[in-house]
């Protein structure tokens, strides 16, 4: 029997399930949390310096590692400030643990100072939530949302604890045993065997890997589905790296920005293997023209995902890896040599070029040279617009849980400190962030959390003076009326960033910049190289948004055609 206080039983239930940094921000509702932190010998508390920060340093410890993120927020402001990190993780399937302070009980619903209503405000944008009202319910929910946010599809959390709960000194009998996720769904064997049997039926199929196939093993099961079957694969944003970038029968990522050949083999496959894949309309274009002579065959741990957007010929509720781990057994082996041909010949005939590749000193060139200069441990994150299109196209992913994007909920500020909380977590390692000017200005702070920990975050910079993707839109779909995305006040982000304590280097006005940026990256902790490109440059190809993929944009000329 020990006595301990909600704020100790909370900690040692954080130390027992195996977590070892926390970031967040203290203040009043909180501390007791956080003094109970500070007598924590497990457990490293990283000071972010905005709570979205926190969360995105939390998601960016989850997603390169798969394991849950835990973050820290007082009551009111600092808990509102975490939204946009827990919708982030929601769309993307992220597990994250956010923990707020919160008013004592008896002030709840009275307007007290820093009261806000988070528990509500999250229900919409977390797997679950909780307010916890009695110290000792601390003993069942903290290894609950530890057992939900990892099971099944993963998602954020969000535990909210009054101070009164934090301060109040219970007897605690026995810690219970920390949560594991939970065993995932046996794949219906079925389905499997129609699955099987379709696949060993199709002479055009095509595999549609999604973020829910980007786990190490699975990626493991899939390239032996590809190399022993013959079957292209196509990956959405969050499976980039499922299938190595340079594999022969990768095609890279579909939709919006994928490359020509791949949305046009998508015409004529007969049957999409769409595995833990959500059919996002970035990736489908106009849906009712997506695939459209194909039967589906969709496999997705979340059985709400099936015939969510595009009815399901077989339909498998279970776990991507598990469900090719049975399926693979039950195939015949195909060539498909002529379906491979016509692969080839397609990206023969539309070659995915990247203007001024060999320029380091180029928008796509900046991401080829940077590349070089890394081997495939190196973890990549971006941040939202033109930048991280070019990345998503361009940098050749070699394995899963290498690369950190924000891909449902796009969010801009998202790059930095998902880099941070990558590299904390993986200390041996180089973590590269490519940002833009309007991005990296949304949790620029977080600059000063870099440095303060000495991470080992490569900021590269492509600056282009404003909001490149709405501009490209603009330009694109409202006749060139540019307006609200240009930046008028140039930012000098050079001594912005050595006013943080970070080296800095101008690639434009150093004489050799690929030695200069080797140089950055050489050297242990953070740094920023930064790039001037024209607003002008857009990305393609592109599918106009509601079109159908078919209809990709492949350049424009300055008299304004598309
Ligand atoms: C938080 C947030 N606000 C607005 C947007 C809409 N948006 C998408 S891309 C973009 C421009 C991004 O600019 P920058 O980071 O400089 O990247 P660039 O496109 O110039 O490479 C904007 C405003 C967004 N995705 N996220
Ligand atoms: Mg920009």
């Amino acid at each position: 029997m020990e006595r301990m206080t909600g704020a100790e039983l909370t900690i040692r239930l954080l130390e027992r399930q195996g977590v070892t940094i926390i970031a967040g921000i203290p203040g009043g509702c909180n501390l007791p949390l956080y003094d109970a932190l500070y007598q924590s010998r497990a457990i490293r508390h990283v000071l972010a310096r905005h709570e979205q920060g926190a969360g995105f340093i939390a998601q960016g410890m989850a997603r390169s590692s798969g394991l849950p993120g835990v973050f820290f927020a007082t009551s009111g402001p600092g808990a509102t400030n975490t939204l946009t990190a827990l919708a982030d993780a929601k769309l993307d399937s992220v597990p994250v643990i956010c923990i707020t302070g919160q008013v004592s009980c008896g002030l709840i619903g009275t307007d007290a100072f820093q009261e806000a209503d988070i528990y509500g405000m999250s229900v919409p944008v977390t797997k679950h939530n909780y307010l916890v009202r009695h110290a000792r319910d601390l003993l069942t929910v903290i290894p609950e949302a530890f057992r939900i946010a990892a099971s099944g599809r993963p998602g954020p959390l969000l535990i909210d604890i009054p101070k009164d709960v934090q301060t109040a000194v219970i007897e605690v009998r026995e810690l219970p045993a920390p949560s594991l996720p939970d065993a995932n769904p046996i794949p219906d064997k079925d389905m499997l065997a129609r699955a099987a049997e379709a696949i060993n039926r199709a002479d055009r199929p095509i595999l549609y890997f999604g973020g829910g196939a980007a786990t190490p093993e699975t990626a493991r099961l899939a390239k032996a589905l590809v190399d022993q079957h013959g079957i292209p694969a196509a990956m959405s944003l969050q499976g980039l790296g499922v299938i190595p970038a340079g594999h022969a029968l990768s095609l890279g990522m579909l939709g919006m920005h994928g490359a020509r050949s791949t949305n046009l083999l998508l015409e004529e496959t007969d049957l999409l293997i769409a595995v833990g894949a959500r059919f996002d309309d970035r990736a489908t274009g106009r849906l009712d023209t997506f695939c459209p002579l194909a039967d589906v065959i969709h496999i997705d741990i979340d059985s709400s995902e099936l015939s969510k957007l595009r009815p399901a010929n077989i339909g498998i509720a279970a776990d991507a890896g598990e469900s090719l781990k049975a399926l693979l057994p039950m195939l015949r082996q195909r060539l498909r040599t002529t379906w491979r041909t016509r692969m080839t010949n397609l990206k023969k005939n539309h070659p995915q070029g990247f203007d001024g590749e060999d320029d380091p000193r180029s928008a796509y060139g900046i991401i080829r040279y940077t590349a070089s200069l890394v081997d495939e441990n190196a973890i990549i994150t971006t941040d939202v617009g033109q930048h991280q299109m070019r990345v998503a196209q361009a940098y050749p992913f070699a394995r899963t849980r290498q690369w950190l994007s924000s891909g449902g909920l796009g969010t801009m500020g998202f790059g930095l400190p998902a880099a941070i909380g990558a590299a904390l977590q993986h200390p041996d390692r180089t973590v590269i962030c490519f940002t833009g000017d309007g991005s990296l200005l949304m949790n620029i702070q977080e600059l000063a959390t870099a440095a303060e920990e000495h991470t080992n975050v490569k900021i590269i910079l492509s600056n282009n003076r404003g909001l490149g993707l709405v501009q490209q839109q603009q330009e694109l779909f409202y006749q060139g009326r540019l307006f609200a995305s240009e930046y008028k006040n140039s930012v000098d982000f050079i001594r912005i960033a050595e006013g943080f304590g970070i080296p800095a280097l101008h690639l434009n006005d150093c004489a050799n910049p690929a030695a200069g940026l080797r140089q950055l990256i050489e050297n242990p902790g953070p740094c920023l190289a930064e790039l001037d490109i024209l607003a002008a440059d857009m990305v393609f190809p592109m599918v106009p948004p509601g079109a159908a993929n078919k209809n990709m944009i492949e350049g424009y000329d300055t008299r304004g055609t598309a």
